[in-house]
C-alpha cells in the first residue's frame, strides 16, 4: 500500500495511475495521522510553493510530514515535493519549506525559455536504488522554473544542465526526490516508481552519464475533438480550420484509442483540444473528461487539454470561474490547460486599461497551477499590408508575398475557431499573456493549418523573439524535413501536428527517426 499526499492542488491522478499501473493500490492522505502511519509515502507537489506551503499548514501536514522524514521512511517527493523538503524559496520568500535538507529554491537566471519544459537527461552523481536497470540515455520530463540549491552535495543523486547544471534529484537515506516527473516520464519513469517500490533492489550507479545534458526538442500530437452530427465524440481534423467534407464532419477516430497509440509510438505529448468549446459548456460536457481520465490510466507522458476555458454563467444565473473548470480538468489527468478565445479578451481587456485585474483566467489558473500549467493557444491568420505603417499592429516583412504583392502582414487573432477576426495581433497577444502568467504557447496558424505546407516559419520566429516563455509549433506540418527545418530555422521548443499523424502518412517514430543525430530528440 503506497500513501499519496494530494493537498489539492494539481493533477495528483497521473501518479495515481502510474502506480497503479505497477499493481499498488494507493491510499490517499486525509489528515495528518495517515502521514504517521505511513509505509511509503509519495508526494507529488505541483503549482506553487506559497500555495503548497500554506495549504500543507492549513492542513496540519507540516509536523506530521517532519516527523515521517526524520522515521526515515521511504519516501517520494516530486516535483514540488522535492522542494517542499528544502527551507525556503526565491518563489515565496516569506514563506519557510520543511526544511528536512539544507538549502533553498532559486529561479532558473538563464537566457533561455522559463519554465524548463521537456524531457532532459540525467548525470549520475552516485548510486541509488531508483536508477537500478538503467543504462544512463533515459530522459525524463520536467516542468519547472525554480530548482533546489543544495548545500550538503553528499544528498546530490543526478544533476541536469539547462543554462547551467542544476540538481534533479537527491536522496538522504530512504528519502528520496526527483524534480522531474516520473509519471510523465513514459517507460523511463515507470522503471524508477518500480525501482522505489520494491525496496529490495539493489543501488547502482547507470554505467553512461552524459556530461552535459540537452533537452530534447518534443513532438506534440494533437487530437481536435468534437461531437460529430450523430453526436459521438470523434478526433477530427480541418483544412485551415473546416473540419467538414461533403457536409459532414471528418471522423479520424475515438480520442482515447488515438492518444493510446501516440504514445506507444513514441510521442513526447499530447494535447486534446475541444474544438467547440467556445460555446459548449466544459463541466456539461462530461465526455471530454472522462477522455481524460482513461487516457491518463495508460498514458504516461503530459497531456494538455484546451477548448472552452472561461468563466461562465449557466442558464439557471449560477457562475463558474475558469479556475473551477480547469481545476476540474486537472483532477481528471491533465498536466496543462490551454486558453483560445478567452485569452484574446483578456488581453484586450488588457491593453484597454493597461491594468491587471488578477481575476483573468490566466492570473488566477497560474497563481494556483504554477506558470508551466497554462498554455495560451493563438490562432492567427495572415493579413497582408502594402507598408508596415499602414496599421496600428506588430507588422513583419515577409518572404511570402500577397495577392496583390504586399510585402507586409500582420497576425490577426481570431476567437470561436478562427470564426471571427479581433483588432489584436499574435505578437501582442503573446507578450500579453507572458506578463499575465502563461507558461506556454501553442502557436497554431490558420493559413497553414491541414495544408501539409510546413509551418509557418515567419510566424513563430516573430513570436518565439517576443517571448521568454517556450513556443510550440503548430499546423502545416507535412514531411519529416519540415520538423527539422522549424527546429533549426526557429526557437520552438517543440512542434505540434494532427492531419499526417492520424493519417497515418508519417509515424511520430519516423519523424524522430529522421531527426535523430540532426537535433535532440528522445528516442
Ligand atoms: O477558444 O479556448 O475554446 O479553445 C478552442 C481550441 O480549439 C483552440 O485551441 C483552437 O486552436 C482550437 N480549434 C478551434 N477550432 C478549431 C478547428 O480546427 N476548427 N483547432 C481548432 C485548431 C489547430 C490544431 C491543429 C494544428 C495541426 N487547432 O489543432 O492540430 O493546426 O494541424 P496539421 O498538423 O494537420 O496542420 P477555446
Amino acid at each position: 500500500m503506497i500513501t499519496l499526499l494530494d493537498y489539492g492542488a494539481g493533477n495528483v491522478r497521473s501518479v495515481i495511475n502510474a502506480i497503479e499501473s505497477l499493481g499498488e493500490t494507493v491510499k490517499i492522505v486525509a489528515s495528518g495521522e495517515d502521514i504517521l502511519a505511513a509505509e511509503k509515502l509519495v508526494f507529488p507537489g505541483v503549482g506553487a510553493f506559497g500555495n503548497m506551503m500554506h495549504i500543507l499548514q492549513e492542513k496540519k501536514y507540516v509536523e506530521p510530514l517532519r516527523t515521517y522524514l526524520n522515521s526515515n521512511r521511504p519516501f517520494l517527493g516530486i516535483c514540488l515535493g522535492l522542494q517542499a523538503l528544502f527551507e525556503h524559496s526565491e518563489e515565496a520568500p516569506d514563506v519557510s519549506g520543511l526544511g528536512f535538507i539544507a538549502g533553498s529554491i532559486k529561479r532558473f537566471d538563464i537566457d533561455l525559455s522559463v519554465p524548463h519544459i521537456g524531457w532532459n537527461g540525467l548525470n549520475f552523481k552516485q548510486a541509488s536504488r531508483i536508477y537500478s536497470g538503467f543504462n544512463g540515455d533515459d530522459k525524463f520530463y520536467f516542468v519547472h522554473s525554480y530548482h533546489v540549491v543544495v548545500e550538503d552535495t553528499s544528498t546530490i543523486l543526478t544533476t541536469t544542465d539547462y543554462g547551467y547544471e542544476f540538481v534533479s534529484s537527491i536522496q538522504k537515506g530512504n528519502i528520496i526526490a526527483t524534480q522531474f516527473h516520473p509519471e510523465k516520464s513514459g517507460r523511463a519513469g515507470l522503471a524508477l516508481l518500480k525501482n522505489f517500490l520494491k525496496t529490495t533492489v539493489e543501488p547502482i550507479r547507470p554505467a553512461r552519464s552524459a556530461v552535459t545534458t540537452t533537452l530534447s526538442k518534443r513532438i506534440i500530437a494533437c487530437l481536435d475533438v468534437r461531437s460529430n452530427d450523430q453526436g459521438d465524440l470523434v478526433v477530427t481534423k480541418g483544412d485551415q480550420y473546416d473540419v467538414r467534407q461533403n457536409g459532414e464532419v471528418r471522423n479520424l477516430g475515438k480520442p482515447v484509442e488515438l492518444a493510446q497509440r501516440y504514445y506507444t509510438d513514441g510521442a513526447d505529448e499530447i494535447t486534446f483540444l475541444n474544438i467547440t468549446g467556445f460555446r459548449d459548456f466544459p463541466l456539461e460536457d462530461m465526455p471530454m473528461l472522462e477522455v481524460l481520465r482513461q487516457t491518463s490510466k495508460h498514458v504516461f507522458v503530459p497531456l494538455t487539454i484546451g477548448g472552452g476555458i472561461r468563466d461562465y454563467t449557466d442558464k439557471h444565473g449560477r457562475r463558474y470561474d475558469a479556475l473551477e473548470v480547469a481545476a476540474e480538468y486537472f483532477r481528471s489527468g491533465a498536466d496543462k490547460i490551454s486558453i483560445g478565445s478567452d485569452a484574446v479578451m483578456i488581453a484586450e481587456a488588457y491593453l484597454q486599461t493597461g491594468r491587471r485585474t488578477g481575476r483573468s483566467a490566466i492570473e488566477t489558473i497560474s497563481r494556483v497551477y504554477g506558470n508551466q500549467a497554462v498554455v495560451v493557444s493563438i490562432d492567427p491568420r495572415r493579413v497582408y499590408v502594402a507598408s508596415a505603417d499602414k496599421v496600428n499592429h506588430e507588422v513583419i516583412e515577409t518572404a511570402i508575398p500577397g495577392p496583390d504583392g504586399e510585402r507586409y502582414c500582420w497576425y490577426q487573432c481570431t476567437i470561436k475557431g478562427g470564426r471571427e477576426g479581433r483588432d489584436l495581433d499574435a505578437i501582442t497577444l503573446a507578450r500579453i499573456c507572458e506578463k499575465l502568467g502563461a507558461g506556454e504557447i501553442l502557436l497554431n496558424c490558420i493559413d497553414r493549418d491541414g495544408t501539409s505546407l510546413g509551418f509557418d516559419i515567419e510566424l513563430i520566429n516573430a513570436v518565439a523573439s517576443a517571448v521568454s516563455i517556450p513556443v510550440i509549433a503548430s499546423s502545416g506540418a507535412g514531411r519529416v524535413e519540415h520538423f527539422y527545418e522549424v527546429f533549426t530555422a526557429t526557437d520552438a521548443e517543440s512542434a505540434l501536428a494532427a492531419g499526417i499523424f492520424h493519417r497515418r502518412e508519417i509515424p511520430i517514430a519516423d519523424v524522430k527517426k529522421y531527426l535523430d543525430g540532426k537535433v535532440d530528440v528522445r528516442r
